[in-house]
């Protein structure tokens, strides 16, 4: 049985790789953090008491700062396969905590691979990269495409790309890097900005909020479905050599585009008036379903310039002729369809009844996919 060490289990991404790798037979071992409150939420689904002889994930306290534990952790689970997904990973964060997020972000891909390199086990690694690494190089970004971070995340990020392509260089250590392009689904962390939206348009139906506040509308992101994402993560680690992936759909929209496409889902058609810092969004048209609720001329969306980022990223999107012809990987959900999971979630997590087209999508394409107490 192959044993694999995942950090950041307990994130969107972890949680969907601890699934699809236990779907295929691995015993996971994943790191969490001590909270004063629950934090694995995400992953209880999967969870079974170790005491049962079936059990095949297993948890362990450790922190990304901590290379003592990190060192200790990956010397006594010998993994065949290390998944480094953690990582202080909110961007409009990272402007208030630069240190940190250098010293968790960056620095604590070096205290893994040092750990790994003072071990001297044999083992697979995995960087999570990002696109924001590209930040202000042109579109279509591809592995080719020169670096240029517009925050200290993406900072730290090139930083621990770097310090992942000099392992393998020096110490022969089988490490790629995955340079991912944003990828959501409803265990997207409420912050980020797709899942603020269907959110709180889930809220607003549900009579709960009043408004969706939100900062630049404009700026384009190429948004895939995290469930798919983490095969490819699984997949360079399976090929022949190490090497660095761009993901992404190659296709790309705007935050506008996708606040339109979810509320008109829901039935609600939106017009925006004013300048860009203070451009609201205005109900033109909406079904009868939210009588009472919403009417014609409301306001549901607002700039608030305190969501804007000192420097932004305005326009992300992959070239992904690598990841197909080497990997042999295609994109399957569109944007359409990404949308929809969401707002069908998030509608559902209310008692709302969603429209339901979305729940299809992940009943066709059989996802691994539960959550709380719905199945899609
Ligand atoms: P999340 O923010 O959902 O998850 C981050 C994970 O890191 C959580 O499990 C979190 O634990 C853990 N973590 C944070 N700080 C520490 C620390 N000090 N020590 C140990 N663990 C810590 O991120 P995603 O799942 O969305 O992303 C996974 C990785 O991929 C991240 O590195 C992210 O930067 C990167 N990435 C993400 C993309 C995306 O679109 N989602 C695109 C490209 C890259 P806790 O639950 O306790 O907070
Ligand atoms: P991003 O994702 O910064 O691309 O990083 P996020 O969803 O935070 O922002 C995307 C774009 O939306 C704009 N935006 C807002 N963003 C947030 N969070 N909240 C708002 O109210 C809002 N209004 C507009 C942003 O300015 C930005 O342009 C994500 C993270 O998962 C990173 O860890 C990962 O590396 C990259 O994706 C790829």
């Amino acid at each position: 049985m192959k044993r694999a060490l995942i950090t950041g289990i307990t994130g969107q991404d972890g949680s969907y790789l601890a699934e699809f790798l236990l779907s295929k037979g691995y015993e996971v071992h994943g790191i969490i953090r001590r909270s004063s409150t629950f934090n694995t939420q995400r992953i209880d689904h999967i969870y079974v008491d170790p005491h049962e002889t079936d059990a095949r994930l297993f948890l362990h306290y450790g922190d990304l700062s901590d290379s003592g534990q990190l060192s200790h952790l990956i010397y006594n689970i010998q993994p065949d396969e290390i998944y480094h997904l953690g990582a202080q990973s909110h961007v409009k964060v990272s402007f208030e905590i630069p240190e940190y997020t250098g010293d968790i972000t960056g620095l604590g891909t070096t205290r893994i691979l040092d750990a790994i390199r003072r071990s001297g086990i044999k083992t697979k690694f995995y960087q999570a990269s990002s696109s924001e690494m590209f930040g202000s190089s042109p579109p279509p970004q591809s592995e080719k495409t020169p670096f240029y971070p517009r925050s200290p995340y993406a900072a730290a990020k090139v930083y621990a790309y770097w310090m992942t392509v000099n392992y393998r260089e020096a110490y022969n250590l089988f490490a790629c890097n995955g340079i991912l392009f944003n990828h959501e689904s409803p265990r997207r962390g409420e912050t980020f900005v797709t899942r603020k939206i269907t959110r709180t348009l889930a809220h607003i139906l549900a009579g709960k909020q009043k408004k969706l506040y939100l900062g630049n509308l404009d700026a384009k992101r190429d948004w895939g479905f995290a469930p798919e994402y983490v095969e490819m993560m699984w997949l360079m680690l399976q090929q022949d050599h190490p090497d660095d992936y761009v993901v992404g759909t190659g296709e790309s929209h705007t935050v506008r585009e996708f606040v339109e496409n979810a509320f008109s889902y829901a039935g609600i058609e939106i017009e925006w008036k004013g300048k860009k810092e203070e451009e609201k969004g205005y109900v033109k048209s909406v079904i009868k379903d939210w009588e009472g609720i919403i009417k014609e001329g409301d306001i549901l969306i607002e700039v608030d310039p305190k969501y804007f980022r000192p420097t932004e990223v305005e326009f992300l999107q992959a070239d992904i002729t690598k990841a197909i012809e080497k990997l042999g990987w295609q994109p399957r959900t569109t944007f359409n369809e990404l949308v929809k999971i969401m707002v069908d979630y998030d509608m559902l997590a209310l008692d709302l009844t969603p429209p339901g087209e979305g729940i299809k999508v992940c009943q066709d394409k059989n996802f691994l996919y539960t959550h709380h107490k719905q199945t899609f």
